[in-house]
């Protein structure tokens, strides 16, 4: 017993229950600091990883910004190379080196310049003409009704009258106004090259086929080409677009002359785009009588003075290694931008 008259073990009992109750309370201020702390924590590191994530994205839209004046400027620097050339005869090939790098401070930019008349022009088809449509399209791939479906489709689509350029493989507007999602014919020139993908016969595929040797530059005017930048897939369509007129055995005629045209061109040095290259002359080009035959059928066809250029520009803000890609089209005449397209 104790002085209060308790047992002994009665008091120590309520001791250790008072004690574990002061034990509790300090248990669950320590967990609430520890929670608080933890939200703390957790709250101050999002805030800096906002911050960061937001610091990164200004600096990503200032990168982006910059990377698009840095394309631009490769803009602007193709003006200047097409502007160079002065007045032009066509006695002189169209060189342009194919890549040019210009450093500017942080950035820099790269760039390519395409004569548009080494395409062949979708504007300039006639019923006269259609055939060369026909024979490109074969080069790249299509089967023969796809490729005479598409080529006298396009012939319609932009001529202006409403009659079938070909019974079987034309399409005017009775077949678009019953698609099922219907429209109309155009009956006028192509604007974009996109537009063909709603000309008849034309899918994603055969489009993304066609698009690197067809141009729709300039709207008006006649079929023709530049002998000295168009790619020997565009000379062979040409080429055998009229070989069936020649008489003879014609097998590797169109080969044959469009490796003598190519050779010719590139000059001594065998590489095309050095300051070397030539101008096709037929007298230099060492033809047989057949070749001879069907270069002289093809003389209509051949462009001398390009009017237009493509341009494919990257900008790039070194810095924040962003970069921005631009697509034009320049018209010599005045140096207009006729189209462009960021990527
Ligand atoms: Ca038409
Ligand atoms: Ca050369």
């Amino acid at each position: 017993m104790n002085f209060n008259g308790c047992p002994i073990n009665q008091g120590r009992a309520r001791w250790r229950v008072f004690n574990s109750g002061r034990e509790h309370q300090k248990g669950v201020v320590a967990l609430f600091v520890v929670w608080v702390l933890t939200v703390l924590t957790l709250l101050a590191l999002s805030l800096g990883r906002r911050t960061a994530l937001e610091t990164q994205l200004t600096s990503h839209e200032m990168g982006r910004i910059k990377a698009r004046y840095y394309a631009w400027a490769g803009i602007a620097w193709a003006r200047e190379l097409i502007s160079r050339r002065g007045k032009d005869t066509g006695e002189r090939p169209w060189v342009f080196p194919a890549r040019v790098h210009q450093i500017i401070g942080e950035g820099d930019f790269e760039l390519r310049v395409q004569d548009e008349s080494s395409r062949i022009n979708l504007n300039g088809l006639s019923s006269r003409n259609v055939r060369v449509l026909v024979a490109l399209l074969l080069a790249v791939g299509l089967d023969p009704p796809k490729a005479q479906t598409i080529a006298y489709a396009v012939l319609d689509w932009k001529d202006k009258d409403t009659r079938l350029a070909h019974a079987d493989f034309g399409a005017e507007n009775p077949f678009y106004e019953n698609l099922e999602m219907p429209y109309r014919g155009k009956n006028a020139p192509l604007e974009n090259m996109e537009e063909l993908l709603l000309v008849k016969g034309v899918d994603a595929e055969s489009y993304a086929k066609i698009k690197p040797y067809v141009t729709v530059y300039p709207r008006t005017g006649s079929l023709r080409v530049n002998f000295e930048t168009a790619a020997p897939l565009v000379l062979k369509a040409l080429a055998n677009a009229f070989k069936d007129e020649l008489h003879g055995e014609t097998r590797h005629t169109v080969e044959r002359l469009v490796a003598k045209m190519v050779a010719y061109r590139a000059g001594e040095d065998r590489q095309e785009g050095t300051p070397d290259d030539r101008v096709i002359e037929r007298a230099a080009l060492d033809l047989t009588r057949l070749q001879r035959n069907l270069f002289v059928r093809l003389a209509p066809y051949r462009l001398r003075v390009p009017g237009y250029f493509r341009v494919h520009v990257k900008g790039t803000d070194r810095d924040r290694n962003v970069s921005c890609r631009i697509k034009a089209v320049i018209r010599k005449r005045d140096l207009r931008l006729v189209a462009w397209e960021r990527m």
